[in-house]
């Protein structure tokens, strides 16, 4: 992974490599790139929002409840609300899903609107109100051809696997975008003086072996055993006989972010208050298992690869794992032995 601006400082912008990448497709219609700059455009605002958190009324909750039970922070509501304004400007999506609407918003019908986009607009929001850092995912499916002339709210029950594109942005110290649409993962930096993403981390590989787990373990007595054997089993040094050492902030996109780039392992496996795992695989776990693969690494729930999970519905949960090479030929093991 190169992370350093080319050797003549030219900078290279999101957009820039977005249309080198388009020309690769003959004939591209710069539809994608259009749609892609509803998501840069919305996380630029978003990002401008988060930085000033403390200083405009947008921390504490809305006073509401969303569709998953949570108390709305106001900035999920602003984000949400940005999100699904400059996304509804693009011609080619016809369908809209967020994890703070309860049902997909089917916005157009004409064969153009051949995109679908389902996002967190803010996941890890309560992390705001202490500074710590949170993020955007979004994950891109092409609407089905096997469907009649009708979009339908379950043209996105689609496995992760179709996803054509993925991606998150993380407000962190930096506000950078990682993304990927298959020809490797890559990360842009937000640079707030020209108001760019610029290319700042050219084809991320995740290292073959990490130094820390990454997990809330307070729930550590009420994980399946394998997954508790697992932890113990990375503590003990039976992971390369590596110790590893935890690295936990409580936003996924954060604690992912430094997996991905250092190596490692995040898991968020079933727990006695989330049986079924607390992440979203729609939008949460599928387009952070779609990066994890393209940079090399393997993303799981129990035996199965996450990006194989037939959706039954749009706000279905899943517990996950994801890890470089040698975390995730562990974890096999543990599953193996039935641990
Ligand atoms: P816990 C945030 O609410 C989130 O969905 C993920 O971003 C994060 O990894 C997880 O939940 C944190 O959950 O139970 O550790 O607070």
């Amino acid at each position: 992974m190169s992370t350093k601006p080319h050797a003549d400082n030219t900078i290279i912008t999101f957009e820039q490599h977005n249309l080198l990448e388009t020309q690769r497709y003959p004939g591209s219609s710069g539809a994608f790139a259009w749609l892609l700059s509803g998501i840069t455009l919305a996380t630029k605002i978003i990002a401008a929002k988060v930085r000033r958190a403390g200083l405009s009324d947008v921390m504490g909750e809305a006073g509401a409840v969303n569709v998953q039970g949570e108390n709305q922070q106001k900035l999920d509501v602003f984000s949400n609300n940005v999100l699904l304004h400059y996304l509804g400007l693009r011609e080619s999506i016809g369908i809209l899903a967020s994890e703070e609407n309860e049902t997909p918003l089917v916005l157009k019908q004409e064969a153009e609107a051949k995109y679908i986009v389902v996002f967190d607009p803010l996941d890890g929001s309560s992390n705001i109100d202490v500074n710590a850092p949170v993020g955007t995912t979004f994950s891109i499916l092409r609407r089905p051809h096997d469907v009649g002339d009708r979009h339908d709210q379950n043209d996105l029950l689609q496995s992760g696997r179709h996803q054509i594109a993925a991606g998150y942005v993380l407000y962190g110290s930096s506000t950078m975008l990682v993304y990927s649409a298959g020809a490797g993962v890559h990360g842009f930096t937000l640079d707030p003086a020209i108001g760019a993403y610029v290319l700042s981390h050219e084809n991320i590989r995740m290292p073959t072996q990490g130094k820390w787990y990454s997990v809330n373990e307070a729930h550590i007595e009420s994980f399946p055993p394998t997954y508790r054997n697992y932890v113990e089993g990375l503590r003990r040094g039976e992971c390369g006989s590596k110790r590893y050492a935890s690295r936990y902030i409580g936003a996924m996109v954060a604690d992912v972010h430094r997996m991905l780039l250092k190596g490692g392992v995040f898991l968020y496996p079933p727990t006695i208050d989330n049986p079924a795992g607390k992440l979203r695989l729609m939008y949460e776990a599928n387009p952070i298992a779609y990066l994890v693969e393209h940079a090399g690494g393997r993303a799981m729930c129990g035996d199965q690869r996450i990006l194989d999970i037939r959706p039954e519905s749009i706000h279905q949960r899943t517990a996950m794992i994801c890890g470089g090479p040698m975390e995730m030929d562990f974890y096999e093991k543990c599953l193996g032995a039935g641990r």
